[in-house]
């Protein structure tokens, strides 16, 4: 029996621009390549976001889909395994804290603790808000580090979580060990002989897809690309050989 490749690619910045649905001309190149290719979706969003943002052809049609970082598996569109995650108390406190103490003097928005399967995602900002305020605060940020601050802050006290700042106005809180890093074991269990390509926007050191990219090439039989933009994507496969 041949041994085939086995694609993963990230979702926002890599298939879709962050936070906005897959474009059309992207969505024609991509349903061509997963009729041709195995082809699986990691992601820090979860399932709902997901479908929000891929068309559901192609949601119903990879290979899987690995979503709050791999702590909820989706298969032909329907639920596989979800990992329970209950974040300490004293956290959920901090998290509070943090949101009415914040130093941002624009507007604030629901749904700034947002649970999901196996993880919690944070953002002072809140997850409700739309997309200019979502941009405002990003800059923000970019200044005065607030995330890079209370990530540090919780990482010091919370030894057993990994926190990650993924996106543009959150940060991704885990148990050690099940951010997007646990995908690399699940699917070489899969695929023992297989090469495995992971495709990403952030795979390079600080980025939210590193831990994946590093505990991949660990496994060995993978290859990495690094990309910036779905139209990088297209453009990177497009220049290598492969038939499809
Ligand atoms: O996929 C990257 C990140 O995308 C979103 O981040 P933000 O809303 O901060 O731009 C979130 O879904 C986050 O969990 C995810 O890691």
């Amino acid at each position: 029996m041949p041994i085939y490749d086995i694609y993963l690619f990230d979702m926002d910045g890599t298939l879709t621009p962050a936070r906005l649905p897959m474009t059309e001309s992207f969505a024609v190149w991509f349903r061509e390549f997963i009729r041709k290719n195995d082809v699986y979706i990691v992601s820090g969003s979860d399932i709902d976001k997901i479908k929000s943002q891929i068309p559901s052809d192609i949601f119903n049609n990879v290979a899987g889909i690995y979503a709050s970082m791999g702590n909820e598996f989706y298969k032909n569109g329907a639920p596989g395994y979800e990992r329970k995650f209950e974040p300490p108390q004293k956290l959920l406190i901090m998290l509070e804290k943090y949101r009415e103490n914040t130093k941002y003097t624009g507007k604030l928005f629901p749904n700034y603790i947002e649970m999901r399967k196996g993880m919690v995602n944070f953002s002072v900002l809140g997850r409700d808000c739309p997309y200019e305020e979502r941009i405002k605060y990003k800059e923000w940020d970019n200044k005065n580090a607030e995330r890079i601050s209370i990530q540090k802050e919780l990482s010091a006290i919370f030894n057993d979580l990994d926190i990650s700042i993924g996106g543009n106005i959150s940060m991704d809180i885990v148990p050690k060990g099940f951010g997007k890093e646990q995908v690399a074991a699940l699917l070489r269990n899969k695929f023992p002989n297989s090469k495995i390509i992971f495709t990403g926007d952030k795979t390079q050191k600080g980025g939210n897809d590193y831990s994946l990219a590093q505990a991949l090439l660990a496994c060995g039989n993978s290859e990495i690309v690094q990309v910036d933009s779905p139209d990088d994507v297209i453009n990177k496969f497009k220049s290598r050989t492969i038939d499809f």
